[in-house]
C-alpha cells in the first residue's frame, strides 16, 4: 500500500494519519441546503416543471430529509419566508412540527424583497420612503421568524438598482440601505447574523445596489458587529479572483457564509463544481488556512441552485458529494510544507504540491468514511437504488404541474 509520502503533493503523513484526518474533516463538514432547491423554478424563458418537484413546505422537508440520510452532512434546510412562511410566525409552529418529524433544522432565513410589485423601484433602495419602511418591515419580521425557529443566519439578497443610466440617484440609495441595515442589525438577537449578499448584475441591468464585496463589506461594518458578508459564487464577473475575495474577507473577519452553485457566463446557479472545480478547491484551501490560525467565526456552507433541467434531488446530492470531496481535497494540502515553498519562492514545486492536492482522488476516503459512519458508499447510486424520486414523482406528479414556480 503506497505510503502517505509526499510526490511533491499532498501530506507528509501516513496513510492512517491522512484517514484520522479525513474523517474529522468530514464529521465537521456541513452544508445547508436550499428550500427553493426542491421546487419548480425555472428561467426567464420558462420552466420544466418536474412530477418529483416539492409543492409544500412539508415536501420540501422530506425531500432534504433523504438527502441528508444519503449524504449524512445537510442537518439544516435554508427557508424563504414568503414561499416557505407565507404566513409569518403563524407558519413557525407548523414548520417547528415538520423539523421534528423529519429531523430537518430551519437554517438560514431568506427575506423576500424582489417579487411584490411594490419592489419594482427597489424595496430597502426604493425612493419612497413608505416602500422603503415597508421592506423595513419585511425584514424586521424576518428577524423574528429566525428567532422563532433559533436560526442563526439572516441571509439578505436584494434585487434592487437600476437600468438605465440617470433614472436614479445611487447615493441617496446608499444612504437609505445604510439606514435600513443598521436598523435591522438592532433588531438582531444575540446571536443571530445579518448576512449582507452582494451581486453586480441581474435582475438590476445598470447598477445593483450592493454590487461587489466591497460594497456589502460597507455594509456589513456600519450596520453592526453581526453583520457579515455572503459571497454567492455565481455573483462575480467572469475573469473575478473569488479565491482572493475570501482571502480579504477571511483578513478582515467579515466573511460570513457562501451560496455554492457553479457558473459559465453569469448566475446560471449550476451545480458546484461542475464548470470549474479547481476554483471552489481554492476557495476552501482560504478558508482551512484561516481556520487552521484560529478563524474566530463560524463560515456558513450553503447551496443556492434550484435546477430547471437536472432532477431536483439528485442535483442536490450530487452537488453535497462534489462539495465533501472538494473539501477534503483543500484539507489534506500540506499547508506547512506549502507554506515553507512559498517562503522560499519555490514557484513549480509550491504550485505542484498545491494542484497535486486537487488532483488527488478524495473518493476512496470520503467512501470509507460513509461505510465507517453508516451511510451509503455511494449516495447518488443509494438514491436510484431507493426509489424515493420515483414514489414522491407519482404521488405528487399532478399537484407539480399545476403550482406556479416559487410556492
Ligand atoms: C437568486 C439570487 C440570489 C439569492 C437567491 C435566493 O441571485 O442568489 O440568494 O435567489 O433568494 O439566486
Ligand atoms: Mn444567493
Ligand atoms: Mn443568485
Amino acid at each position: 500500500m503506497e505510503t502517505g509520502q509526499a510526490r511533491g503533493n499532498t501530506m507528509t503523513l501516513s496513510d492512517s494519519a491522512i484517514r484520522e484526518l479525513a474523517f474529522k474533516m468530514l464529521d465537521s463538514f456541513r452544508i445547508e441546503i436550499p428550500s427553493w432547491g426542491f421546487a419548480n423554478t425555472g428561467t426567464r424563458f420558462g420552466k420544466f416543471v418536474q412530477a418529483a418537484a416539492a409543492t409544500t413546505i412539508e415536501e420540501k422537508f422530506a425531500d432534504a430529509a433523504e438527502v441528508n440520510r444519503l449524504t449524512g452532512a445537510t442537518p439544516t434546510m435554508a427557508l424563504h419566508v414568503l414561499w416557505d412562511l407565507p404566513n409569518g410566525l403563524k407558519d413557525v409552529p407548523e414548520v417547528r412540527a415538520l423539523e421534528r418529524r423529519f429531523g430537518i433544522r430551519s437554517g438560514s432565513i431568506n427575506p423576500n424583497l424582489f417579487q411584490d410589485q411594490e419592489y419594482k423601484y427597489g424595496s430597502l433602495c426604493n425612493p419612497s420612503a413608505e416602500i422603503r419602511e415597508r421592506a423595513l418591515q419585511h425584514l424586521f419580521d424576518s428577524i423574528e421568524i429566525g428567532k422563532a425557529l433559533d436560526s442563526r443566519d439572516i441571509s439578505l439578497w436584494m434585487a434592487d438598482g437600476s437600468n438605465y443610466p440617470g433614472t436614479q440617484s445611487i447615493r441617496k440609495r446608499i444612504g437609505w440601505l445604510e439606514d435600513a441595515l443598521r436598523a435591522a442589525h438592532d433588531r438582531l438577537g444575540p446571536d443571530q447574523r445579518l448576512l449582507v449578499e452582494y451581486k453586480p448584475f441581474e435582475p438590476a441591468f445598470y447598477h445593483t445596489d450592493i454590487a461587489d464585496w466591497g460594497m456589502s463589506s460597507h455594509f456589513a461594518r456600519q450596520a453592526g458587529p453581526q453583520a457579515f458578508v455572503l459571497v454567492d459564487t455565481g455573483h462575480h464577473y467572469s475573469a473575478q479572483n473569488i479565491e482572493q475575495i475570501v482571502a480579504w474577507l477571511l483578513h478582515t473577519g467579515l466573511l460570513g457564509g457562501f451560496h455554492f452553485n457553479d457558473r459559465r457566463y453569469a448566475d446560471d446557479d449550476l451545480t458546484l463544481g461542475s464548470i470549474d472545480p479547481y476554483q471552489i478547491f481554492r476557495i476552501f484551501h482560504e478558508i482551512h488556512c484561516a481556520q487552521s490560525e484560529g478563524l474566530p467565526h463560524a463560515v456558513a456552507y450553503m447551496i443556492d441552485q434550484s435546477h430547471n433541467l437536472k432532477g431536483k434531488i439528485e442535483a442536490m446530492v450530487q452537488t453535497v458529494v462534489t462539495a465533501q470531496e472538494l473539501y477534503l481535497k483543500a484539507a489534506l494540502v500540506d499547508r506547512e510544507r506549502l507554506a515553507g515553498l512559498q517562503q522560499a519562492c519555490d514557484l513549480v514545486a509550491a504550485e505542484e504540491l498545491f494542484r497535486g492536492a486537487f488532483w488527488r482522488d478524495a473518493r476512496p476516503l470520503t467512501r470509507a468514511w460513509r461505510e465507517a459512519r453508516g451511510l451509503p458508499a455511494d449516495p447518488l447510486e443509494a438514491l436510484r437504488a431507493g426509489g424515493y424520486v420515483e414514489r414522491i414523482a407519482r404521488e405528487r406528479g399532478s399537484r407539480s404541474a399545476a403550482v406556479s414556480s416559487y410556492a
